[in-house]
């Protein structure tokens, strides 16, 4: 983990892909959470910290988006943190014109929160593909 001053949160970046729900058990055993994007300026640091590990450094079989903390809880396309906020209350929605899309091309039933490499959301299968992921924790925590 490493502290980034332009949020006062640290992050830590898993490239070795994990389903969304071992991905949220990981960091909660790390002491933290799937990463939450609170801000603009929270977005751009994942995105920056995203780019520091390009393809070839992923071991996941998709590369790309990465499992962020947000889910559909009811499976009805709306949309919260793993806090319990919707994406307005925690302050970033970003999703591209063709997103969420539920897995339009592949199998229906995307209810898992990501963020492509350009910074923008994604809905994911939760627990069919392995994908890199982010951890966040508040820097008050003992655990380093
Ligand atoms: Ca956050
Ligand atoms: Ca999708």
């Amino acid at each position: 983990y490493f502290l980034e001053s332009r949020t006062g949160s640290c992050y830590k970046f898993h490239y070795t892909g994990q389903t969304w729900h071992q991905a949220y058990m990981t960091c909660v055993a790390e002491g933290g959470h799937l990463a939450i994007i609170n801000s603009a300026t929270e977005a751009q640091a994942l995105k920056e910290l995203f780019a520091k590990y390009p393809a070839n450094t992923i071991k996941a079989l998709r590369t790309d988006p990465i499992f962020l903390g947000f889910l559909d809880w009811n499976e009805d396309n709306t949309w919260f943190t793993i806090h319990g906020e919707t994406l307005d209350e925690a302050g970033y929605k970003n999703w591209p014109a063709d997103q969420p899309d539920n897995g339009k091309h592949g199998n229906l039933g995307q209810h898992c929160g990501g963020m492509f490499r350009t910074g923008y959301l994604d809905d994911l299968w939760c627990d069919v593909i392995t994908f890199p992921f982010i951890c966040e924790k508040s820097p008050d925590s003992l655990l380093l």
